[in-house]
């Protein structure tokens, strides 16, 4: 299912002159830019519950556990390539509560004790806000290259993780050129990720895809300028951000990340979020019932195997997330809540594990905050991703709506963070002032003509 099968037939000097143009075109693009798991322990009943899903819609399965995760095996190589964008300049200018105090959640499942949960780097000793000022450049330039250390030690850390989702995939080309200077953002936009729908096979012939909204995931498509994906990340504390989120026209969040109180530093406009399948499963959450999941749109997510079927993936996700789901349709059957094809959160990781060339990444799916931007980009010219790449504002805190201290949400445990926040980089078009000090990423979506072709061949 997620072989890549595509390339092998294309002459390699061919694919190296197509990205040739590619590069060449979007150099000038970058010049015209003016601004810049756990594995829940399946008991015998929700097996059988989970099987018959397949056959009726009504099934009533209820249970999550949780189990830690063991680490895995990685070694070092390529250097990134990171684009530095002189040319771009910074660019300026709800009402709800976390569900749980997450502090209180301990041991993590999907975030296991990393030798980084304490911050090595002191963020303060960079921070400046004039840009004319040489210091300040010096200081911001600094600040950079420490932070892509950082990122690049957390993919290196050796690991002893398990392959818990069967991750079997081979590189085609390696350290090819065409692997190296594809541009990510068109690795991203083809990975081609998406919400199910009802003509989905083999949802269209199960009672259960009847509950997939008939609706698109976003309303007038046409109007949407900008979008604004908000981490949850410790380092918006304090930010004041808020305004300057909500004046996109999109605004994404994660899971139960809240506004209400933080509206200074987060904004309080919400249209989408994007929740893994613990935050639809697991009780503390109230994932059916609970204001801030109403709405808005959701794009709920569970990986699945990396080689599953659909049809596999109804009975072996990590997380039930189908019974909450039905739950929540059913009580609110105009609602937009949709679940991501987990095939294409997988195409996802193909793509950052292409960016990353012969280095390998973990084998586990990519964040929300990743896959959140990999569905918003083809609908949104223009991605505002904030404090995703962590600002001189990091302050060692995993978000900005708890006290809990572990840079390990920022740098990377258990999900390829570190690989996934070095291609956001590379995608950035903003200068370092605005990601460095201000905490603001800005992605453009590339242009057809710079992708080319499809990579994936579908
Ligand atoms: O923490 P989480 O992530 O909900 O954060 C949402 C997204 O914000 C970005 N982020 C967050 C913190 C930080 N310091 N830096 C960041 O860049 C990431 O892109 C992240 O995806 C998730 O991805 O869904 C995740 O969810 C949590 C957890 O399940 C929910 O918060 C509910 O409690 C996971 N933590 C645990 O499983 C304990 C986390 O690993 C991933």
């Amino acid at each position: 299912m997620l072989q890549v099968k595509y390339r092998a037939t294309l002459p390699a000097t061919l694919i190296s002159a197509l990205l040739l143009c590619a590069l060449i075109i979007q150099t000038q693009q970058q010049q015209n830019d003016a601004a810049a798991a756990a594995i829940p322990a399946a008991t015998p009943a929700a097996t059988a519950a989970k099987a018959q899903r397949i056959r009726e819609p009504n099934v009533m399965v209820n249970k999550a556990s949780v189990e830690t995760r063991n680490a895995v095996r990685r070694l070092a190589r390529s250097v990134f390539h990171v684009r530095w964008n002189p040319n771009e300049k910074f660019i300026v200018e709800s009402r709800e509560s976390p569900a749980i105090n997450s502090s209180k959640l301990a041991p993590h499942p999907r975030l296991k004790v990393s030798k980084n949960t304490k911050l090595t780097l002191s963020p303060k000793l960079y921070l400046c806000h004039d840009k004319y000022a040489e210091q300040c450049h010096n200081k911001t330039a600094s600040f950079r290259r420490r932070i892509v250390q950082t990122f690049e030690r957390s993919m290196s850390e050796a690991l002893n993780e398990s392959n818990h989702y069967y991750v079997d995939y081979k590189p085609v080309f390696g350290d090819s050129f065409e692997e190296q200077y594809y541009p990510s953002t068109c690795l991203v936009m083809e990975a081609g990720v998406r919400v199910l729908r009802r003509t989905d096979k083999p949802f269209n012939k199960l009672p259960f895809g009847r509950l997939f909204p008939r609706q698109k995931l976003f309303r007038n498509v046409k109007n949407i300028k900008t979008c604004a994906i908000v981490s949850s990340a410790g380092s918006l504390a304090g930010s004041k951000l808020g305004r300057f989120i909500d004046t996109h026209d999109i605004v994404m969040r994660f899971n139960h990340a809240p506004t209400r109180g933080h509206e200074v530093d987060v904004g309080s406009k919400t249209t989408i979020r994007v929740v893994n399948s613990q935050v639809v499963t697991k009780p503390e959450f109230d994932f059916a019932h609970a204001p801030i999941f109403r709405n808005v749109t959701i794009a709920a997510w569970d990986p699945g195997r990396y080689n599953g079927t659909l049809e596999d993936w109804l009975t072996s996700a990590d997380y039930d997330l189908f019974t909450n789901y039905e739950i929540y349709r059913r009580r609110y059957p105009k609602s937009r809540a949709f679940l991501i094809d987990p095939h294409s959160v997988w195409r996802l990781w193909q793509s950052l594990q292409m960016f990353a060339g012969n280095r390998s990444i973990r084998r586990n799916p990519p964040s929300s905050g990743f896959i959140g931007l990999a569905l918003l980009l083809p609908h949104c010219p223009q991605v505002d991703f904030v404090e995703y790449v962590p600002s001189t504002r990091l302050n060692g805190r995993c978000h900005y709506y708890s006290k809990e201290m572990n840079s390990a949400c920022t740098f990377g445990s258990w999900h390829p963070l570190a690989a996934e926040k070095l291609m956001a980089l590379d995608m950035n078009v903003a200068d370092d002032m605005s990601v460095f000090q201000f905490g603001i990423l800005r992605i453009r979506r590339p242009d057809k003509l710079l992708c080319g072709f499809n990579f994936f061949g579908y």
